[in-house]
């Protein structure tokens, strides 16, 4: 990795940055963190466009002129050539299934509700929030599964495959979903609150993210 300062762009409410901060933390790195406001129309510069065009947060910086946005492509950046990566094209392989699933399964169902309940974008009682619900059941089933039968994600140790399921799925129990029906869910949780280094800095949703308080992507 080069000597060049790493600079995060990072929005503190938001899980998809917290994995990053989360391994860079565990990497002990060293980085600039600048704060996006991603309610106050601060990705939606022309300058953020240079950035990121997809507008989103996190991105890394790398080098000078060198971004990274997409938080599972920064943590497989900065997890290259540590024990937190598996080298085995197999482990590799179960590493990026477990984060397609996160960002196709998890995010939506479990983070894309969580958001939307705790910032007035949704009821409990709307169909949106039914549809979202249930499939964040099915997910959090499947885990349980999984986590039933593997001490950890991928190769019976931590990865960064861990981190990825863990940023949203810890935070499930805001969107409603009752996480003591999981027990091995629940037990794998513990166990990565114990791994080195480990934190937890997610802040609460700023009252700019309520629906027509801020501008974002969002609206
Ligand atoms: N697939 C992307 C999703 C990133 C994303 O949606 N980030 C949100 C915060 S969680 C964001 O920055 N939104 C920008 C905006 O609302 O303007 C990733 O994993 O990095």
């Amino acid at each position: 990795m080069t000597d060049f300062p790493l600079r995060l762009y990072d929005y503190a409410a938001s899980c998809n940055c917290y994995k990053v901060r989360l391994l860079l933390a565990q990497l002990g790195l060293v980085y600039d963190r600048v704060a996006v406001d991603i309610f106050n129309g601060e990705t939606l510069t022309a300058s953020y466009a240079q950035i990121n065009p997809q507008r989103t947060t996190p991105v890394l910086r790398v080098a000078e002129g060198k971004y990274l946005p997409e938080s599972n492509a920064i943590v497989l950046y900065l997890a290259a050539g540590t024990e937190l990566l598996p080298t085995d094209p197999f482990e590799l392989a179960q590493v990026v299934r477990w984060m397609i699933f996160e960002q196709t399964d998890v995010i939506p169902m479990i983070g894309g509700l969580r958001f939307r309940l705790l910032t007035g974008r949704l009821k409990p009682t709307d169909a949106d929030a039914a549809r979202r619900r249930d499939g964040g059941l099915e997910v959090l089933a499947l885990l349980e599964d999984h986590l039933r039968a593997h001490e950890f994600m991928v190769a019976g140790r931590y990865t960064v495959a861990d981190i990825a399921i863990y940023g949203y799925t810890h935070l499930a129990g805001d969107a409603g979903f009752d996480l003591s029906a999981y027990p091995a869910l629940e037990a794998w949780l513990a166990r990565v609150k114990q791994q080195s280094r480990y934190i937890e800095d997610v802040k609460p949703y700023g009252a700019n993210a309520a629906l027509g308080a801020g501008r974002s992507i969002y609206g």
